[in-house]
């Protein structure tokens, strides 16, 4: 695969729902990949969610996150007074986070392929769900295992702009629009870089209705 940030703003102007575009080395844009798969994805979304509902979490901090979060796999990312980390079990309930569904992990794991990470087996998916006015400030992900494994980020129902820096919280963020069925694949050098979701503008989805949904697929063990 081979493009430049312009080639998704060609596709856009020609009204292409797909295709593809590196937005950066490491990171491939796949846009509206997950278009037709969205609804056994919303059903199987719909049961994570009723066995594992939604909640915001504290920061270490004492803040309280505007994204609410929920999580599937064989262990989950949870933040409390405490820190960051994975663990095997929902903290509201005590019991096992639902099992990955196997709808979600076919299309990370059809993603990366299609991105040149052959074999990602994700064993965690973050769900954050944004309401209108959520956002998620810059950070890296690095509370995982080992860098080499890539992370792919599906976008369901409200669009967002995403923020990509650069290696440290100063550089100057690129914003790139993320909307219903896109999938990005960061690996490589796109791995630790800074990142994060502006403010999303209120507004109304045909099936999500009123929110945004992201699915962040990991390695996380
Ligand atoms: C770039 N979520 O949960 S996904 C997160 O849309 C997170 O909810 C955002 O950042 C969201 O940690 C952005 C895109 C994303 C995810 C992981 C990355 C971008 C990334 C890891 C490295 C570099
Ligand atoms: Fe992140």
């Amino acid at each position: 695969m081979q493009g430049r940030t312009r080639d998704l703003f060609r596709d856009h102007a020609g009204g292409s729902r797909t295709g593809c575009a590196w937005l950066t080395p490491g990171a491939a844009l796949l846009h509206g990949y997950a278009l037709d798969r969205e609804t056994t994805l919303i059903d199987a979304l719909a049961a994570v969610t009723a066995a594992a509902p939604y909640r915001q979490w504290q920061t270490p901090g004492g803040f309280t996150m505007s994204v609410a979060m929920t999580n599937c796999g064989s262990v989950g990312w949870v933040s409390d007074r405490r820190g960051y980390r994975y663990q095997a079990t929902d903290p509201a309930s005590g019991r096992l986070w639902p099992p990955m569904p196997p709808q979600f992990s076919e299309l990370a794991r059809d993603a990366a392929a299609a991105a040149g990470h052959a074999g990602f087996m994700p064993d965690a998916c973050l769900i954050n769900r944004y309401a209108p006015g959520a956002r998620m400030s810059l950070h890296q992900d690095k509370d995982e295992a080992d860098f080499s494994a890539p992370i792919v980020s599906v976008s369901l129902g409200l669009p967002a702009v995403f923020q990509f820096g650069g290696d440290t919280r100063a550089s100057r963020s690129l914003r790139v629009p993320l909307r219903h069925g896109d999938v990005v694949v960061f690996g490589g050098p796109a791995r630790l870089r800074y990142h994060g979701i502006s403010p999303v503008k209120p507004g109304y989805h045909p099936i999500l209705g009123a929110q945004r949904v992201n699915l962040t697929f990991r390695r996380a063990r």
